[in-house]
Protein backbone atom coordinates (compact mmCIF):
# COMPACT_ATOMS: atom_id res chain seq x y z
CA UNK A 1 0.00 0.00 0.00
CA UNK A 2 2.85 2.35 0.79
CA UNK A 3 4.25 1.73 -2.69
CA UNK A 4 0.85 2.51 -4.22
CA UNK A 5 0.66 5.80 -2.31
CA UNK A 6 4.18 6.82 -3.33
CA UNK A 7 3.40 6.06 -7.03
CA UNK A 8 0.24 8.14 -6.80
CA UNK A 9 2.09 11.09 -5.27
CA UNK A 10 4.57 10.93 -8.12
CA UNK A 11 1.78 10.67 -10.70
CA UNK A 12 -0.13 13.64 -9.26
CA UNK A 13 2.95 15.86 -9.08
CA UNK A 14 3.49 15.41 -12.85
CA UNK A 15 -0.06 16.27 -13.89
CA UNK A 16 -0.65 19.08 -16.36
CA UNK A 17 -3.91 20.37 -17.79
CA UNK A 18 -5.10 22.47 -20.73
CA UNK A 19 -8.58 23.45 -19.61
CA UNK A 20 -10.71 24.07 -16.57
CA UNK A 21 -12.79 21.01 -17.51
CA UNK A 22 -9.63 18.86 -17.22
CA UNK A 23 -9.12 20.11 -13.65
CA UNK A 24 -12.64 19.09 -12.68
CA UNK A 25 -12.13 15.69 -14.30
CA UNK A 26 -8.94 15.21 -12.24
CA UNK A 27 -10.69 16.21 -9.04
CA UNK A 28 -13.34 13.59 -9.66
CA UNK A 29 -10.73 11.01 -10.63
CA UNK A 30 -8.61 11.43 -7.49
CA UNK A 31 -10.76 13.09 -4.84
CA UNK A 32 -14.31 12.26 -5.89
CA UNK A 33 -16.48 9.96 -3.72
CA UNK A 34 -15.59 7.04 -5.99
CA UNK A 35 -12.12 8.40 -6.74
CA UNK A 36 -8.75 6.72 -6.37
CA UNK A 37 -7.86 8.36 -3.06
CA UNK A 38 -11.27 7.68 -1.55
CA UNK A 39 -10.79 4.05 -2.55
CA UNK A 40 -7.46 4.01 -0.73
CA UNK A 41 -9.19 5.28 2.39
CA UNK A 42 -11.61 2.32 2.01
CA UNK A 43 -8.60 -0.05 1.78
CA UNK A 44 -7.07 1.64 4.81
CA UNK A 45 -9.72 0.00 7.02
CA UNK A 46 -8.12 -3.37 6.33
CA UNK A 47 -4.59 -2.25 7.16
CA UNK A 48 -3.20 -4.15 10.21
CA UNK A 49 -3.34 -2.13 13.43
CA UNK A 50 0.45 -1.80 13.81
CA UNK A 51 0.84 -0.25 10.32
CA UNK A 52 -2.14 2.12 10.58
CA UNK A 53 -0.15 4.99 12.12
CA UNK A 54 2.53 5.11 9.44
CA UNK A 55 0.24 4.50 6.43
CA UNK A 56 -2.46 6.86 7.77
CA UNK A 57 0.08 9.65 7.93
CA UNK A 58 1.24 9.16 4.34
CA UNK A 59 -2.30 8.70 3.07
CA UNK A 60 -3.51 11.94 4.67
CA UNK A 61 -0.48 13.63 3.28
CA UNK A 62 -1.33 12.35 -0.21
CA UNK A 63 -4.90 13.66 0.07
CA UNK A 64 -3.73 17.14 1.14
CA UNK A 65 -1.15 17.23 -1.65
CA UNK A 66 -3.74 16.22 -4.25
CA UNK A 67 -6.17 18.85 -2.99
CA UNK A 68 -3.48 21.55 -3.12
CA UNK A 69 -2.43 20.50 -6.60
CA UNK A 70 -6.00 20.66 -7.89
CA UNK A 71 -6.57 24.06 -6.23
CA UNK A 72 -3.34 25.36 -7.73
CA UNK A 73 -4.24 24.20 -11.23
CA UNK A 74 -7.71 25.65 -10.87
CA UNK A 75 -6.59 29.10 -9.69
CA UNK A 76 -3.80 29.27 -12.29
CA UNK A 77 -6.30 28.41 -14.92
CA UNK A 78 -8.93 30.87 -13.74
CA UNK A 79 -6.34 33.67 -13.79
CA UNK A 80 -5.49 32.70 -17.36
CA UNK A 81 -9.09 32.70 -18.57
CA UNK A 82 -9.96 36.07 -17.05
CA UNK A 83 -6.87 37.69 -18.66
CA UNK A 84 -7.54 36.12 -22.03
CA UNK A 85 -11.13 37.29 -21.84
CA UNK A 86 -9.78 40.87 -21.72
CA UNK A 87 -7.23 40.47 -24.53
CA UNK A 88 -8.19 38.31 -27.46
CA UNK A 89 -4.94 38.00 -29.37
CA UNK A 90 -6.69 36.49 -32.36
CA UNK A 91 -9.02 39.47 -32.79
CA UNK A 92 -8.52 41.63 -35.87
CA UNK A 93 -7.11 45.08 -35.20
CA UNK A 94 -9.44 48.06 -35.34
CA UNK A 95 -8.29 50.37 -38.12
CA UNK A 96 -8.89 54.07 -37.61
CA UNK A 97 -8.25 57.13 -39.72
CA UNK A 98 -5.14 59.12 -38.79
CA UNK A 99 -6.05 62.08 -40.98
CA UNK A 100 -3.73 63.81 -43.43
CA UNK A 101 -1.86 67.07 -43.63
CA UNK A 102 -3.66 70.06 -45.11
CA UNK A 103 -2.40 70.98 -48.62
CA UNK A 104 -1.53 74.50 -47.42
CA UNK A 105 0.64 72.96 -44.68
CA UNK A 106 2.29 70.58 -47.14
CA UNK A 107 3.25 73.44 -49.48
CA UNK A 108 4.31 75.69 -46.59
CA UNK A 109 6.61 72.94 -45.27
CA UNK A 110 8.11 72.39 -48.73
CA UNK A 111 8.85 76.10 -49.17
CA UNK A 112 10.34 76.38 -45.66
CA UNK A 113 12.49 73.32 -46.32
CA UNK A 114 13.92 74.78 -49.55
CA UNK A 115 14.87 78.07 -47.89
CA UNK A 116 16.24 76.30 -44.85
CA UNK A 117 18.77 74.52 -47.11
CA UNK A 118 19.77 78.00 -48.36
CA UNK A 119 20.54 79.04 -44.77
CA UNK A 120 17.31 80.89 -43.95
CA UNK A 121 15.94 80.80 -40.41
CA UNK A 122 12.20 81.04 -39.66
CA UNK A 123 10.30 83.61 -37.59
CA UNK A 124 6.65 83.85 -36.60
CA UNK A 125 4.83 86.53 -34.68
CA UNK A 126 1.43 88.03 -33.80
CA UNK A 127 -1.55 88.24 -36.19
CA UNK A 128 -3.08 91.23 -34.39
CA UNK A 129 -0.84 94.18 -35.14
CA UNK A 130 -0.53 97.94 -34.91
CA UNK A 131 -0.41 100.44 -37.74
CA UNK A 132 3.35 100.95 -37.45
CA UNK A 133 4.36 97.32 -38.12
CA UNK A 134 1.83 96.70 -40.90
CA UNK A 135 1.85 100.04 -42.75
CA UNK A 136 3.94 102.96 -41.52
CA UNK A 137 7.29 101.20 -41.06
CA UNK A 138 6.77 99.62 -44.49
CA UNK A 139 6.67 103.01 -46.19
CA UNK A 140 2.93 103.01 -46.90
CA UNK A 141 1.90 106.65 -47.44
CA UNK A 142 -0.81 107.98 -45.06
CA UNK A 143 -3.46 107.93 -47.80
CA UNK A 144 -2.68 104.46 -49.14
CA UNK A 145 -5.92 102.52 -49.90
CA UNK A 146 -4.72 99.44 -47.94
CA UNK A 147 -5.17 101.50 -44.76
CA UNK A 148 -8.86 101.78 -45.56
CA UNK A 149 -11.55 99.89 -43.62
CA UNK A 150 -12.66 98.55 -47.00
CA UNK A 151 -9.39 96.62 -47.33
CA UNK A 152 -8.24 95.91 -43.80
CA UNK A 153 -10.00 94.42 -40.75
CA UNK A 154 -9.60 96.94 -37.92
CA UNK A 155 -10.05 95.87 -34.30
CA UNK A 156 -9.87 99.47 -33.13
CA UNK A 157 -9.29 102.93 -34.55
CA UNK A 158 -7.12 105.39 -32.63
CA UNK A 159 -5.01 103.62 -31.70
CA UNK A 160 -5.20 101.58 -34.89
CA UNK A 161 -5.15 97.87 -34.04
CA UNK A 162 -5.77 95.53 -36.95
CA UNK A 163 -5.42 92.03 -38.38
CA UNK A 164 -2.16 91.93 -40.33
CA UNK A 165 -2.59 92.06 -44.12
CA UNK A 166 0.85 90.58 -44.81
CA UNK A 167 3.61 88.91 -42.81
CA UNK A 168 5.96 91.87 -43.47
CA UNK A 169 5.05 93.04 -39.95
CA UNK A 170 7.08 90.12 -38.59
CA UNK A 171 10.08 91.23 -40.66
CA UNK A 172 9.81 94.74 -39.24
CA UNK A 173 9.84 93.28 -35.72
CA UNK A 174 12.91 91.15 -36.54
CA UNK A 175 14.78 94.10 -38.11
CA UNK A 176 13.91 96.34 -35.15
CA UNK A 177 15.22 93.81 -32.68
CA UNK A 178 18.40 92.41 -34.23
CA UNK A 179 21.24 93.77 -36.32
CA UNK A 180 22.07 92.44 -39.82
CA UNK A 181 23.00 90.07 -41.30
CA UNK A 182 19.41 88.78 -41.39
CA UNK A 183 18.36 85.87 -43.54
CA UNK A 184 14.93 84.53 -42.67
CA UNK A 185 11.53 83.48 -43.92
CA UNK A 186 8.19 84.38 -42.35
CA UNK A 187 5.20 82.11 -42.87
CA UNK A 188 1.79 82.94 -41.46
CA UNK A 189 -1.92 83.63 -41.76
CA UNK A 190 -2.98 87.03 -43.07
CA UNK A 191 -6.32 88.83 -43.39
CA UNK A 192 -7.85 91.11 -46.00
CA UNK A 193 -11.34 92.61 -46.07
CA UNK A 194 -12.25 91.12 -49.42
CA UNK A 195 -15.32 89.48 -50.92
CA UNK A 196 -14.81 85.72 -50.98
CA UNK A 197 -14.69 84.22 -54.47
CA UNK A 198 -13.04 81.34 -56.32
CA UNK A 199 -9.83 83.39 -56.56
CA UNK A 200 -9.76 85.39 -53.30
CA UNK A 201 -10.42 84.76 -49.62
CA UNK A 202 -10.44 87.07 -46.60
CA UNK A 203 -8.01 84.72 -44.86
CA UNK A 204 -4.99 83.25 -46.57
CA UNK A 205 -1.35 82.33 -45.92
CA UNK A 206 1.83 84.02 -46.98
CA UNK A 207 5.51 83.30 -46.86
CA UNK A 208 7.83 86.25 -47.10
CA UNK A 209 11.61 86.19 -47.17
CA UNK A 210 14.23 88.73 -46.22
CA UNK A 211 17.97 88.88 -46.73
CA UNK A 212 19.91 91.86 -45.37
CA UNK A 213 23.69 92.14 -45.37
CA UNK A 214 26.49 94.21 -46.88
CA UNK A 215 26.54 94.14 -50.71
CA UNK A 216 23.28 92.24 -51.27
CA UNK A 217 22.27 92.87 -54.89
CA UNK A 218 19.35 92.32 -57.24
CA UNK A 219 21.45 89.53 -58.85
CA UNK A 220 21.43 87.72 -55.48
CA UNK A 221 17.65 88.04 -55.38
CA UNK A 222 17.28 86.68 -58.89
CA UNK A 223 19.56 83.68 -58.31
CA UNK A 224 17.88 82.84 -54.98
CA UNK A 225 14.44 82.87 -56.57
CA UNK A 226 15.65 80.81 -59.55
CA UNK A 227 16.96 78.11 -57.20
CA UNK A 228 13.67 78.22 -55.29
CA UNK A 229 11.55 77.95 -58.47
CA UNK A 230 13.52 74.97 -59.77
CA UNK A 231 13.37 73.16 -56.40
CA UNK A 232 9.65 73.82 -56.06
CA UNK A 233 8.39 73.26 -59.60
CA UNK A 234 11.12 71.07 -61.18
CA UNK A 235 14.58 71.66 -62.63
CA UNK A 236 13.20 72.52 -66.10
CA UNK A 237 11.47 75.60 -64.65
CA UNK A 238 12.50 79.05 -65.95
CA UNK A 239 11.77 82.40 -64.33
CA UNK A 240 10.98 85.87 -65.64
CA UNK A 241 10.93 89.13 -63.67
CA UNK A 242 8.57 91.96 -64.64
CA UNK A 243 8.88 95.48 -63.17
CA UNK A 244 6.23 96.20 -60.54
CA UNK A 245 5.57 98.43 -57.56
CA UNK A 246 5.32 97.90 -53.80
CA UNK A 247 5.64 100.69 -51.20
CA UNK A 248 8.33 98.70 -49.33
CA UNK A 249 10.68 97.72 -52.17
CA UNK A 250 12.56 99.70 -54.81
CA UNK A 251 13.02 98.49 -57.47
CA UNK A 252 10.16 95.98 -57.32
CA UNK A 253 9.29 93.05 -59.53
CA UNK A 254 6.80 90.27 -60.03
CA UNK A 255 8.14 86.85 -60.82
CA UNK A 256 6.62 84.42 -63.31
CA UNK A 257 7.62 80.79 -63.76
CA UNK A 258 7.37 78.92 -67.05
CA UNK A 259 4.03 77.12 -66.93
CA UNK A 260 4.59 73.76 -65.27
CA UNK A 261 1.40 72.38 -66.80
CA UNK A 262 2.03 72.99 -70.52
CA UNK A 263 5.79 73.52 -70.33
CA UNK A 264 5.42 77.02 -71.80
CA UNK A 265 3.34 76.10 -74.86
CA UNK A 266 0.21 77.82 -73.59
CA UNK A 267 -2.80 76.42 -71.72
CA UNK A 268 -5.81 77.46 -69.59
CA UNK A 269 -3.70 77.77 -66.43
CA UNK A 270 -1.22 80.25 -67.99
CA UNK A 271 -3.96 81.81 -70.14
CA UNK A 272 -2.01 80.87 -73.29
CA UNK A 273 1.01 82.96 -72.25
CA UNK A 274 3.31 80.13 -71.11
CA UNK A 275 4.03 82.02 -67.84
CA UNK A 276 2.38 82.06 -64.41
CA UNK A 277 2.91 84.70 -61.73
CA UNK A 278 3.95 83.25 -58.37
CA UNK A 279 5.45 86.02 -56.25
CA UNK A 280 6.41 89.65 -55.72
CA UNK A 281 9.87 90.82 -54.76
CA UNK A 282 12.36 93.67 -54.76
CA UNK A 283 15.21 95.46 -52.99
CA UNK A 284 14.15 96.63 -49.52
CA UNK A 285 13.35 100.35 -49.72
CA UNK A 286 16.03 102.41 -47.83
CA UNK A 287 13.20 104.13 -45.94
CA UNK A 288 12.17 100.74 -44.49
CA UNK A 289 15.77 100.03 -43.40
CA UNK A 290 15.95 103.44 -41.70
CA UNK A 291 12.61 102.87 -39.94
CA UNK A 292 14.24 99.81 -38.37
CA UNK A 293 17.50 101.52 -37.36
CA UNK A 294 19.52 99.80 -40.09
CA UNK A 295 22.14 102.00 -41.80
CA UNK A 296 21.08 102.22 -45.47
CA UNK A 297 24.62 103.30 -46.44
CA UNK A 298 26.16 100.09 -45.08
CA UNK A 299 23.43 97.52 -45.66
CA UNK A 300 21.13 96.54 -48.48
CA UNK A 301 18.70 93.70 -48.81
CA UNK A 302 16.09 91.94 -50.85
CA UNK A 303 12.64 90.71 -49.90
CA UNK A 304 9.96 88.62 -51.50
CA UNK A 305 6.47 87.45 -50.70
CA UNK A 306 4.14 84.77 -52.00
CA UNK A 307 0.66 83.44 -51.27
CA UNK A 308 0.78 79.81 -50.16
CA UNK A 309 -2.73 79.07 -51.43
CA UNK A 310 -1.74 80.33 -54.87
CA UNK A 311 1.25 77.96 -55.01
CA UNK A 312 -0.86 75.07 -53.68
CA UNK A 313 -3.58 75.73 -56.29
CA UNK A 314 -0.96 75.74 -59.05
CA UNK A 315 0.82 72.60 -57.90
CA UNK A 316 -2.34 70.60 -57.14
CA UNK A 317 -4.46 72.15 -59.93
CA UNK A 318 -7.15 73.36 -57.56
CA UNK A 319 -9.45 75.84 -59.29
CA UNK A 320 -11.30 77.30 -56.30
CA UNK A 321 -9.52 78.75 -53.24
CA UNK A 322 -12.62 78.11 -51.08
CA UNK A 323 -11.92 74.36 -51.22
CA UNK A 324 -8.84 75.07 -49.08
CA UNK A 325 -10.97 76.52 -46.27
CA UNK A 326 -14.05 74.29 -46.23
CA UNK A 327 -12.25 71.31 -44.67
CA UNK A 328 -14.37 68.80 -46.57
CA UNK A 329 -12.79 65.48 -45.66
CA UNK A 330 -13.35 64.11 -49.18
CA UNK A 331 -11.16 66.92 -50.50
CA UNK A 332 -8.53 66.81 -47.74
CA UNK A 333 -7.90 63.07 -47.75
CA UNK A 334 -6.63 63.26 -51.34
CA UNK A 335 -3.41 64.92 -50.16
CA UNK A 336 -0.60 62.70 -48.95
CA UNK A 337 2.62 63.80 -47.32
CA UNK A 338 5.38 62.40 -45.16
C1 LIG B 1 3.32 89.63 -52.86
C2 LIG B 1 4.46 90.52 -52.69
C3 LIG B 1 6.24 91.11 -51.26
C4 LIG B 1 7.83 91.91 -49.69
C5 LIG B 1 6.68 91.21 -49.99
C6 LIG B 1 8.98 92.97 -47.81
C7 LIG B 1 9.05 93.04 -46.46
C8 LIG B 1 9.84 93.99 -45.88
C9 LIG B 1 10.53 94.86 -46.65
C10 LIG B 1 10.42 94.76 -47.99
CL1 LIG B 1 9.92 94.08 -44.21
N1 LIG B 1 9.66 93.83 -48.57
N2 LIG B 1 8.19 92.02 -48.39
C11 LIG B 1 8.55 92.48 -50.73
C12 LIG B 1 8.11 92.37 -52.01
C13 LIG B 1 6.95 91.67 -52.30
O1 LIG B 1 5.08 90.38 -51.47
O2 LIG B 1 2.72 89.60 -53.89
N3 LIG B 1 2.96 88.85 -51.85
C14 LIG B 1 1.90 87.94 -51.90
Amino acid sequence: MLKKIEDLREEISKINVTSLADVEELRIKYLGKKGIISALFEDFRNVPQQEKKEIGLVLNYLKTEAQEKINDLKSQFEAKTSRSQQIDLTMQGISFSVGSRHPVSIIKNQICEIFSTLGYTLSENREIEDDWHVFSALNFPPEHPARDMQDTFFISKNPDILLRTHTSSVQIRVMESQPPPIRAIFPGRVYRNEAISARAHCIFHQIEGLYIDKNVSFADLKQTLLVFAKEMFGQQTEIRLRPSFFPFTEPSAEMDISCSLCGGKGCAICKQTGWVEILGCGMVDPNVLENCYIDKNIYSGFAFGMGIERIAMLKYRINDIRLLFENDIRFLEQFQSV
